[in-house]
């Protein structure tokens, strides 16, 4: 994966992708990362790439040419083939919302352009040339594209083969199967007073794996009430006359996790197979 960042702060993207597992996969020239000055492509010598607005409003704007020569210094340097389609990703907050799906998608392309404004935006124009992506990392409003590019980085990169190693593997965190990860331990036993859950010492790994799906549902439900039902309807409840018995029993340890529990045996042996 090739990332193009067009910005004001270049140093702001390189610091913020010099992390440990990011830098890692950049040495490894599974990523790389080239950043575009956008008041480099300025022709006036006082370097200026915002101007007032027409209609007259607060705030200034990031004028058409500057961003569209920077963009064609994009192009230039990836010189893409006959037909081939760059994705241009404009990070505002008036895109669609980033999540783990749009992630999936971008992680497929081989370049990624990143387009961060500043101040009350950019010209419409240039945007309607170049920007194939309007998106947005969540309802709230931050002063430049920078951090968004950042994060999409990060979101798409751990998803591209050989970023992550095996123990740092994508598998089964939150969002995977579209719940929230269960809840995790590690040494001490006891800490402050309180135990690890019995059940995590006992080495069975099938009750193991019964009880962190049982807890990543409760756990859904609690803090995600939206992926829960998004959750529930794709995995709805079916239970069958013989398995009642067993359904009351687990309902005394989670109520919730009991009641779909026929159902989702096939999603632990499928999260079994893939060795997790
Ligand atoms: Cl993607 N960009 C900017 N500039 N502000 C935002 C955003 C993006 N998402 C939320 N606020």
């Amino acid at each position: 994966m090739h990332f193009h960042v067009m910005t004001l702060f270049p140093e702001l993207i390189e610091k913020g992708m010099h992390t440990g597992v990011l830098y890692r996969a950049m040495e490894q020239q599974i990523l790389s990362l080239e950043t575009y000055q956008i008041r480099d492509h300025v022709a006036d010598k006082h370097k200026r790439v915002d101007d007032y607005t027409y209609g007259g409003g607060a705030g200034m704007l990031i004028q058409a040419e500057p961003v569209y020569q920077t963009y064609r210094a994009v192009m230039e340097r990836i010189a893409p083939q006959e037909g081939a389609r760059i994705r241009v990703v404009y990070a505002t907050p008036q895109g669609r919302v980033f999540d783990q799906a749009m992630a999936e998608e971008l992680a497929k392309e081989e370049d990624l352009v990143f387009l961060c404004g500043h101040y009350e935006g950019i010209d419409e124009r240039v945007l309607e040339e170049i920007v194939t992506d309007h998106v947005s990392i969540g309802d709230y409003v931050l002063t430049g594209g920078e951090l968004p590019a950042l994060v999409m980085m990060d979101a798409v990169s751990r998803l591209i083969p050989g970023v992550l190693n095996n123990d740092e593997s994508a598998m089964t965190e939150s969002f995977n199967d579209g719940l929230l990860e269960y809840p995790q331990y590690t040494r001490p036993e006891e800490w402050h007073g309180k135990k690890v859950p019995e059940i995590l010492l006992s080495g069975h790994h099938g009750n193991v794996e019964k009880w962190r799906l049982e807890q990543s549902l409760e756990r859904t439900k609690q803090r995600r009430p939206d992926l829960y039902e998004a959750y529930m309807e794709l995995h709805p409840p079916q239970p069958e006359k013989k398995k009642r018995k067993k359904k009351k029993k687990q309902a005394e340890s989670c109520a919730d996790a009991a009641e779909v529990m026929p159902d989702l045996r096939s999603d632990v042996s499928a999260e079994q197979q893939t060795g997790e």
